[in-house]
């Protein structure tokens, strides 16, 4: 049986291949695409989710905007890594489909109250304002998902600062409540996405594909590949937020530990860290475990494989 996921997301280079990975990938039904400012604008991000969709010609699934900017910080975007529209590199096409007229935070809500227990699992790849809301406005959500599955935070290296992760550090207020929240929390934070590399080998496997979204994808990377050499001195791509659909797809393509977590919302230096606590042994009662080694080829293989089942759409 396919698992359902809802996907909270800000695209962004990383979530648009998230989205790929989703709609293509057979074990996965994707039921809802919600998302939240984050990368760039909530305007500018929605914009970009609907252009995704018309590309891989994702129908049938409700596209929801959330959150406007964090529960108390001022908003903060990343041009320096997606560009001024977010999804800076291909031509976007005019999306097809609109946003379904419900907040985000009432979609998840609803999405998740109207199935059975257990079996939606959260999907967030942003900051966490839209999950953290519909926590608090319905508390029944936190004993009703199967489980949570993030992309967010890094144990050991920021990108944010030098300790905190975008997707954290933008809301931590946010993260702190989701972290908090006693439903199973798998953190696939930076220790395991900089394993997920988009290498010249990859490429020319996507390239291979010769399918337009094949061709999206290549032009994703190589913008997002030239701006990560440019902001942060990497060789090759850390392809993060499809990292977090891998581990619910296959989640033998990383290894975890259970830890617990928390999040950091006082030091001076250290605001939005993800706080994992390594020392043995783990609580009984922890909830809360982090992504620690990739696959890379086997991730790298879910994607080629997604691509290739969505096949050359014409939009
Ligand atoms: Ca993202």
């Amino acid at each position: 049986m396919a698992k359902k996921i809802i996907l909270d997301c800000d695209p962004g280079h990383d979530d648009a291949i998230a989205m790929l990975l989703a709609h293509g990938n057979p074990d996965i039904e994707l039921l809802a695409v919600t998302t939240v400012v984050g990368n760039q604008t909530l305007e500018k991000v929605t914009r970009n989710a609907l252009a995704v969709a018309r590309i891989a010609n994702i129908t049938g699934v409700p596209f929801a905007a959330g959150c406007a900017r964090p529960l108390l910080r001022q908003v903060e975007t990343a041009p320096d890594i997606h560009g001024d529209s977010g999804l800076d590199g291909p031509v976007l096409p005019e999306p097809l489909i609109s946003v379904d007229a419900r907040h985000a935070v009432t979609l998840i809500i609803d999405t998740i109250m109207s199935h059975p227990p257990q079996t939606i699992t959260l999907v967030p790849t942003a900051g966490l304002t839209n999950i953290a809301l519909a926590a608090r406005l319905e508390p029944r959500i936190v004993g009703r998902v199967k489980e949570v599955v993030l992309m967010g935070g890094g144990y050991h290296v920021g990108n944010w600062s030098a300790v905190a992760e975008f997707n954290i550090k933008i809301d931590p207020e946010a993260a702190h409540i989701v972290f908090n929240e006693k439903w199973p929390l798998t953190m696939v934070g930076l220790d395991l996405t900089h394993q997920a590399l988009a290498t010249p080998e990859v490429v020319e496997k996507i390239a291979a594909l010769g399918t337009k979204p094949a061709q999206f994808v290549l032009e994703l990377l190589e913008f997002f590949g030239k701006m990560y050499k440019n902001a942060q001195g990497f060789e090759y791509p850390p392809v993060h937020d499809p990292c977090a659909v891998a581990r619910v797809i296959d989640p033998g393509v990383m290894t975890v530990r259970k830890v617990p977590i928390d999040i950091e919302l006082t030091g001076a230096l250290t605001l939005g860290m993800t706080v994992a606590d390594f020392r043995e042994p783990a609580p009984a009662d922890c909830h809360t475990q982090v992504a620690v080694k990739l696959d890379h080829a086997r991730f790298w293989d879910l994607i080629v494989d997604a691509l290739r089942r969505i096949g050359d759409v014409q939009p």
